[in-house]
């Protein structure tokens, strides 16, 4: 049971509850945020007059549909997809589309919550939605991806467009779905919209570093909440929990800025290589081969890999959860602060459960949320917007630059909005603050929306 709100709050969660049963990760994201708004409410009256936290709780769209395709066998398999397209108060719709078997509605409602709150505090003129399918690629052939691919926009579609609602990937949607989703989207409409979609190829819209973006962005993010602590990330161990998309480029940033990555992980186990982590290694057996991360201790004999083992008990001085929703327990968080870990970055979504995050915060260390600390993927997401409305494209270091300063101005925001606010040093309350006042005048400022 989460503790009792505020009194202004808890009738709101309890209808939260109420009006979405079962959705045990969707009331989890809300109420991280409303724990946070008590002091707001007390500031800005009006919000409360307006019922801005009422709507911005329930999404102004929900999309579910079907998704049949065929296997390679001619066996044919029926999918569930969903889009909800959550708050356009700030831009059109944007959020990725994950594909993973424990996908429902649930899970995509509590990343299309929280990523109203990430867009916000981008900046960047963007919305928030989510989408996914419970369809489970692992195994399964180039053709077989393409094929579900195809089947899902030839539904999908007809909720896009750049003003609208623009998807990208997360969890199983890399650059490869994005190439089948685009060339579906192109073919039945005939038009080249590069804007409806982010996370495309370098040669057909895609921008540069969007590909690093999320996981050099969590470092970005690392690295300020040290420097307020008078430290860096130079001769830290890093551990780092997933080893796909975002995983990858946070091991990459994290050993440029002079930090050594110990550990990462699949769903299937860990490997540690206490000489570091041979990135490159890791990129062909992930990017390229699509093969498990256990094939890294087969091709280097000084590492070693720990099958269904618990990667946070491997001591660190930093912690990255870089793979999904409440991979990160009370317990872990437990031994992280017993074995000196410093600081935690979420470049995953909700990676640890609400007794972690309060363990991470009564132990004093430093502790950047997702919705702060992994938004560099979706702000490059509107930078690549930015060059297909321009029909430019600009050079990778000027874009990472980008980057790097708007995680900059992110953990500004978040570390003084928290010393506003009373809770120094709480990048919880300092995110869900700034991405909620924001979006919140702009709604009342719109009227009733
Ligand atoms: P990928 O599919 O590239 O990689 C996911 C990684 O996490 C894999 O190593 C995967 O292991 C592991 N993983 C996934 N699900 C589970 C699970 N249920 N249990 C244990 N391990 C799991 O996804 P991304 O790197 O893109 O996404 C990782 C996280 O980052 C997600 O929380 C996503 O929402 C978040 N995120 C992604 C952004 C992006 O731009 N891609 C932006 C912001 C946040 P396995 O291969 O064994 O499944
Ligand atoms: O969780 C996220 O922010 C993403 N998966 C990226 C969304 C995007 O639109 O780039």
């Amino acid at each position: 049971m989460p503790a009792r709100l505020d009194e202004k709050l808890e009738p709101i969660y309890q209808d939260v509850l109420h009006r979405n049963p079962g959705e045990n990760e969707f009331h989890q994201a809300v109420h991280e945020v409303l724990e946070t708004l008590g002091p707001v409410l007390v500031k800005y009256p009006e919000f409360a007059e307006h019922k801005v936290i009422q709507r911005i709780c329930e999404p102004e769209r929900q999309i579910i549909f079907r998704v049949p395709w065929q296997d390679d066998q001619g066996e044919t398999h029926i999918n569930r997809a969903f889009r909800v397209e959550f708050n356009s108060a700030l831009g059109p719709y944007k959020g990725g589309m994950r594909f993973h078997p424990s996908v429902y509605l649930g899970i995509v409602k509590f990343l299309g919550f929280e990523q109203i709150f990430k867009n916000a505090l981008t900046g960047l003129p963007i919305g928030g939605g989510k989408g996914g399918s419970d369809f489970d690629p692992k195994g399964r052939s180039d053709s077989e991806i393409m094929r579900f691919c195809q089947s899902l926009m030839t539904e999908l579609y007809r909720h896009l467009g750049e003003y609208t609602d623009v998807p990208a990937g997360d969890i199983g949607v890399g650059e490869r779905e994005i190439g089948y989703l685009f060339g579906q989207y192109k073919r039945i409409t005939n038009r080249y919209e590069s804007g409806i979609l982010t996370g495309k190829g370098l040669g057909w819209g895609g921008s540069c570093a969007r590909r690093e973006a999320t996981g050099f962005g969590t470092v970005h993010f690392t690295q300020e909440m040290l420097k307020a602590r008078n430290d860096s990330l130079e001769g830290k161990t890093v551990v780092v929990s997933g080893s796909g998309n975002v995983a990858i480029y946070a091991m990459e940033m994290a050993r440029k800025l002079g930090a050594r990555i110990i550990a990462c992980s699949d769903s299937s186990g860990f490997i540690v290589d206490e000489q570091g982590i041979d990135l490159d290694l890791v990129k062909r057996i992930k990017e390229v081969e699509r093969r498990r991360i256990s094939a890294y201790a087969q091709e280097k004999s000084n590492a070693h890999y720990v099958a269904d083992g618990n990667i946070w008990k491997t001591p660190c001085d930093v912690a990255l959860p870089c793979a999904t929703q409440n991979e990160l327990t009370g317990k872990d968080a437990k031994t992280l602060v017993e074995n000196g870990c410093i600081a935690v970055a979420e470049g995953a979504n909700m990676p640890t459960t609400p007794e972690g995050i309060r363990l991470f915060q009564d132990a004093g260390i430093a502790y950047g949320p997702g919705k702060a600390a992994n938004a560099g993927g979706v702000a490059t997401s509107a930078l690549e917007m930015q060059q297909n409305a321009s029909r430019d494209s600009w050079g990778f270091d000027y874009t990472a630059n980008r980057l790097e300063e708007i995680m900059v101005n992110i953990h500004r925001n978040c570390h003084d909005t928290a010393d506003e606010f009373g809770s120094p040093g709480n990048y919880v309350v300092g995110a869900n603050i700034v991405g909620f006042l924001k979006v919140s005048e702009a709604m009342v400022a719109m009227g009733l929306i």
